[in-house]
C-alpha cells in the first residue's frame, strides 16, 4: 500500500516507518520537525517526506494514498497542559481536518493514534475495554475522545477510519522519549543509580512496548476492511497492566545497585485504569504482541548503556518533548501555538540549517574526560559546495573543535553536524577523479582477490562505494559484489556501470537486516568511511555483524600521527569526526569482539592506515605489525594528551607563513589560484583566511564542482583547463596529498614558467628548472 504518516519523525513514526517498509508498504512522512534534534543512536532513516504543520496540509499533498496513519500531534500530558486551546486546535481540529481532506482525496484507510488516555480516572478496580465510559483528566485525552466522535461520522464505503487507543508506549526508538514511565525510570535507575517515582506508585497503567504499538498499525492497515470498519481498539497487553510501583521494582531489579526514591510530595495521580486489549488479538490473529516490561527494561538498559546516554541528555531538550518545545520557544524559533517563526525573522545563530549538537563523551569509549586539543571557530562545511542559487543566502557555519580522549587515546571533534546535512544529494566527492587512487584501489584488490581467493560464489560489500571506483575491480573478475552509500550522485554512477548499491548509511540496523537475509560478506571494504561515522561502536558492531566468520573487513583511514607529524589540519573538518591511531582503534574493534590482524601504514591521502580486521584472533595475538605500531605509537606518545600540545601552535604557524607569502606574492602584482577544490581546500582557506583578495578563482577536474562556489571564502570554481589559458603566475596547491599526480598533469603550465606552492607539510614553491622540478622554501624565496 501507498501509506503517508504523519508525524513519521517522533518516537513511534521512527519505529513504525521501517516496519512498515520491511513490509512492502511505500511510505511517505509528514512532519513539522519539532523533535528531530535528539537521535539515541544511529539517525532514523530518510524517506520522501514532507515537512509540515499538519494544520497546513491540503488536500493535494493526500492525493494518491491508499492510507494515512495519523500520529502526528502533541503527545504528552505535560505538553497538552502547556498550552491548553493549541492541544485543541493541533490534535482535534487538525486531526478531524485532516480526516476530512483525506476523505475528499480518495484515502481508503485512516488510523488514528488515539490513547486509553480518554479513560482517565477509571479507578484501579475495572478492567476497561473499549465499550468503556470515558473519563478523561488532561486536555489531551478529551482531545483524542472529540476526534473518534467527530470521525466516526465520516465513516462509510469510500472511506474507513480504525481508532488505536494505545496504552502507555515504552521501549528503544532512535527518537526516545524520556518522559515515558517506563523509560524515565530505567534512565534513573542507570544514570543516577536510583528508581525516582513522581506519584506514590498506586495508580495502574497498562504498558504496551514501541515495537508492539507499530505491529499494532500494521495489523490493522492490512487487515480486511470489513473487521477493523470505524473501530476502535485498545492497543497493548492484557497482561500487561502494572501499578507504577511494580514497574520500579521491576526496573530495581534489572538495574543493579539502584534504590527507590519517591519526589518529595509525591501524592497519587489522578490517570488510573486498567485496561483489555483482547479486542485485538481476537480480531486480528496476524497481530502478536512480543514484548514485556521486564524484556523492554533489559532492552532500555542496553540501548542506553551501548549509545552512551548521559544524565544531561536524558534531562534535556533532546529527549524530553516539553523541554525542547520550551528551549525552541525561549530561542525565538518557535511562538505560543507551536508554529515555526519564518527563519528570514530568526537571528541567523538560530535557523535550522544551523544546528548542531555537541557529543557529551567519547565517541568510542563514552569517557566524560575529554581535552582540547584544538578550536578552529565557526566553519562552513567542507564539502558543503554553493550552487548559485545558495549564494543569495547567508551559509550555514558550525563550531569545530578537537579532542583527545586520554581514556582510549581517540582524537575526535566535539560537534555533530546531522549526516543528511554533510552528505546530501549534492555531495560532490566523486573517487574516481584521481588516478593515483584508482590505481591504489586496483592494487589492493587484487591482492584480495587472491589472498582470499575470492570467486563467483564470495560477496565483497563495500561501506561508502561512492561511484564504484573499488567495487569495479571485484566485478571485473566477475565477483558479486554490494555498495552502500546513501548519496545520490556517485551512487547513480556506480549503479550506471551495473553495482548493486543499497542507498542507505551503513549502521548495525542495516546490517543485521542484510543478515536476516543471509547476506554476509568475504570481504568488507571500508575506505576512508569510518572518520564520518558519528556512532563508532553502533558501526564496528554491524561490521561485524556484516561478515562471514571466515571474512576480513579492510579499513584505510588517516592517520592520526601523520596528521599531526605533518600539520595537516585542513583534514579535520564536521565530517570527520574522528582521527585515529593505531591505539583507539586497537581498543575499539576489541569492545566490539572484533580482532585486528594486521595494519599497514600508506601514504594516501597525507598518511593512512590500512587495517585488517577479523571475527577471530590469529593464534591469540595480533600480528606483528599491530604490535609494532602499538608500541611505536606508545614511544611515541600518540597515547598522551602531552603529544597534542603545541599542535595548536604549529597551525597558527603554517597558517600565517601562507598568508604572508600570498601578500607579498599578490604585493608584487602576481596573479595567484588554488588548484582543487578539495574538501581539506574549504579548511585551510577558510581557517586561514585567505579569500578573493589573494585568490582568483580555484581550478578542479571534478565536472560537478564547476559553476559551484568555495562555501565561505566565496571562491568560484572552474575547470583545470583555465590554467593554460589564463597562464597566473602561481597556483596555490590545495589538494597537496595529490602532489605528484597533479605535476605530472600541469607539467606543461610548469614547464611554461608557472609555480605551484605546496602548503603542506612544509611551505615550498614548486617551479621548473631545465627538465626538473625544483622546490625552494618559502624563507629562500624573498
Ligand atoms: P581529495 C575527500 O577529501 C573527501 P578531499 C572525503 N570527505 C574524505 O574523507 C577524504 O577525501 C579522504 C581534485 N583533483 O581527494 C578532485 C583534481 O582536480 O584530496 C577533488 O575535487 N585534479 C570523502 O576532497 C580534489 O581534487 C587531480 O589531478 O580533501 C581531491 O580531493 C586530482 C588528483 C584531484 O579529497
Amino acid at each position: 500500500m501507498k501509506v503517508l504518516v504523519t508525524g513519521h519523525q517522533g518516537y513511534i513514526g521512527t519505529v513504525l516507518v521501517p516496519m512498515l517498509r520491511r513490509g512492502g508498504h511505500e511510505v511517505a512522512g509528514l512532519d513539522s520537525r519539532l523533535f528531530t534534534r535528539g537521535n539515541l543512536g544511529p539517525a532514523p532513516e530518510e524517506i520522501p517526506s514532507l515537512t509540515m504543520d499538519v494544520r497546513d496540509v491540503e488536500v493535494a499533498h493526500l492525493r494518491g494514498f491508499d492510507a494515512v496513519i495519523h500520529l502526528a500531534g502533541i503527545s504528552n500530558d505535560p505538553l497538552g497542559d502547556l498550552n491548553a486551546d493549541c492541544t485543541y486546535d493541533v490534535n482535534h481540529l487538525a486531526s478531524v481536518r485532516l480526516a476530512r481532506l483525506a476523505k475528499e482525496a480518495g484515502v481508503g484507510r485512516f488510523l488514528f493514534a488515539s490513547s486509553c488516555s480518554l479513560y482517565g480516572a477509571a479507578g484501579d478496580l475495572e478492567m476497561v475495554d473499549e465499550q468503556a465510559a470515558f473519563n478523561p483528566v488532561t486536555p489531551y485525552g478529551s482531545s483524542k475522545i472529540l476526534v473518534e466522535s467527530d470521525v466516526q461520522a465520516m465513516a462509510d464505503d469510500s472511506f474507513c477510519p480504525t481508532y488505536l487507543r494505545c496504552a502507555t508506549v515504552y521501549g528503544y526508538s532512535p527518537r526516545l522519549r524520556a518522559d515515558l514511565v517506563v523509560n524515565n525510570l530505567v534512565g534513573y535507575a542507570l544514570l543516577q543509580s536510583e528508581v525516582f517515582l513522581k506519584s506514590d506508585g498506586s495508580p495502574w497503567r497498562p504498558l504496551v512496548h514501541v515495537e508492539d504499538v507499530a505491529r499494532a498499525y500494521r495489523a490493522i492497515l492490512e487487515a480486511p476492511r470489513r473487521k477493523v470498519h470505524n473501530q476502535a481498539f485498545n492497543v497493548g497487553r492484557t497482561t500487561e497492566n502494572y501499578q507504577v510501583r511494580d514497574v520500579a521494582r521491576l526496573v530495581q531489579q534489572h538495574v543493579p545497585r539502584s534504590v527507590l526514591r519517591l519526589a518529595e510530595g509525591a501524592g497519587p495521580d489522578t490517570r488510573c485504569y486498567k485496561v483489555d486489549c483482547r479486542k485485538l488479538e481476537t480480531t486480528l490473529p496476524t497481530y502478536q504482541p512480543q514484548w514485556t516490561v521486564e524484556a523492554g527494561i533489559m532492552q532500555l538498559r542496553q540501548a542506553y548503556e551501548e549509545h552512551g546516554l548521559t544524565m544531561e541528555d536524558f534531562l534535556g531538550p533532546a529527549y524530553l518533548r516539553i523541554k525542547q518545545i520550551e528551549a525552541y520557544q525561549r530561542e525565538g524559533r518557535l511562538d505560543r501555538s507551536l508554529r515555526w517563526v519564518p527563519e528570514e525573522t530568526q537571528p541567523i545563530a538560530q535557523r535550522s540549517d544551523t544546528l548542531h549538537s555537541d557529543t557529551a563523551a567519547c565517541r568510542s569509549c563514552g569517557s566524560h574526560h575529554r581535552e582540547e586539543i584544538l578550536s578552529l571557530g565557526e566553519m562552513p562545511l567542507a564539502d558543503g559546495l554553493l550552487s548559485d542559487e545558495q549564494l543569495s543566502h547567508d551559509e550555514p557555519r558550525f563550531p569545530l573543535t578537537v579532542l583527545f580522549c586520554p581514556d582510549c587515546s581517540l582524537v575526535q571533534i566535539r560537534e555533530n553536524v546531522p549526516p543528511q546535512q554533510l552528505f546530501g544529494d549534492d555531495y560532490p566527492y566523486y573517487s574516481s577523479f584521481s588516478e593515483s587512487w584508482m590505481q591504489h584501489c586496483e592494487e589492493n584488490a587484487h591482492e584480495l582477490i587472491e589472498s582470499r581467493a575470492l570467486d563467483a560464489s564470495s560477496l565483497v560489500i563495500e561501506i561508502a562505494s561512492n561511484d564504484g571506483y573499488m567495487l569495479r575491480n571485484f566485478q571485473k573478475q566477475g565477483i558479486p559484489v554490494l555498495g552502500i552509500d546513501p548519496v545520490k550522485g556517485p551512487s547513480d554512477v556506480a549503479e550506471r556501470s551495473g553495482i548493486r548499491v543499497r542507498r542507505e548509511f551503513f549502521t548495525k540496523r542495516l546490517a543485521e537486516e542484510l543478515n536476516a537475509e543471509g547476506t554476509r560478506a568475504d570481504v568488507v571494504i571500508a575506505n576512508n568511511v569510518l572518520a564520518h561515522v558519528p556512532d563508532l561502536p553502533g558501526f564496528v558492531a554491524g561490521v561485524r555483524h556484516a561478515l562471514k566468520d571466515d571474512g576480513v573487513a579492510v579499513f584505510e583511514v588517516p592517520y592520526v600521527g601523520d596528521m599531526i607529524e605533518r600539520c595537516e589540519f585542513d583534514t579535520i573538518y564536521h565530517e570527520h569526526h574522528c582521527y585515529f591511531s593505531v591505539t583507539a582503534l586497537h581498543k575499539l574493534f576489541s569492545r566490539a569482539g572484533l580482532f585486528l590482524t594486521e595494519v599497514r601504514r600508506l601514504p594516501t591521502h597525507g598518511g593512512s592506515l590500512r587495517l585488517y580486521v577479523e571475527r577471530h584472533a590469529k593464534a591469540n595475538r595480533p600480528s606483528g605489525s599491530v604490535e609494532h605500531l602499538l608500541r611505536e605509537e606508545h614511544e611515541q606518545g600518540i597515547d598522551q594528551l602531552d603529544y597534542y600540545c603545541d599542535f595548536a601552535r604549529r597551525v597558527e604557524e603554517i597558517q600565517d607563513e601562507l598568508l604572508q607569502l600570498l601578500h607579498e606574492l599578490k604585493g608584487a602584482g602576481n596573479r595567484v589560484v588554488g588548484y582543487a577544490a578539495a574538501a581539506k581546500g574549504t579548511m585551510l582557506l577558510n581557517s586561514t583566511g585567505i579569500g578573493r583578495d589573494l585568490l582568483d578563482y580555484v581550478v578542479d577536474r571534478n565536472r560537478h564542482k564547476h559553476g559551484k562556489t568555495i562555501p565561505g571564502v566565496r571562491l568560484p570554481i572552474c575547470n583545470t583547463s583555465r590554467l593554460l589559458q589564463d597562464m597566473p603566475d602561481y597556483v596555490l596547491l590545495l589538494a597537496w596529498n595529490h602532489k605528484d599526480e597533479i605535476f605530472r598533469q600541469q607539467a606543461e603550465y610548469l614547464r611554461r614558467g608557472g609555480r605551484i606552492i605546496v602548503p603542506i607539510p612544509r611551505l615550498e614553491v614548486v617551479s621548473c628548472q631545465g627538465d626538473s622540478l625544483v622546490a625552494a622554501a618559502s624563507e629562500e624565496l624573498s
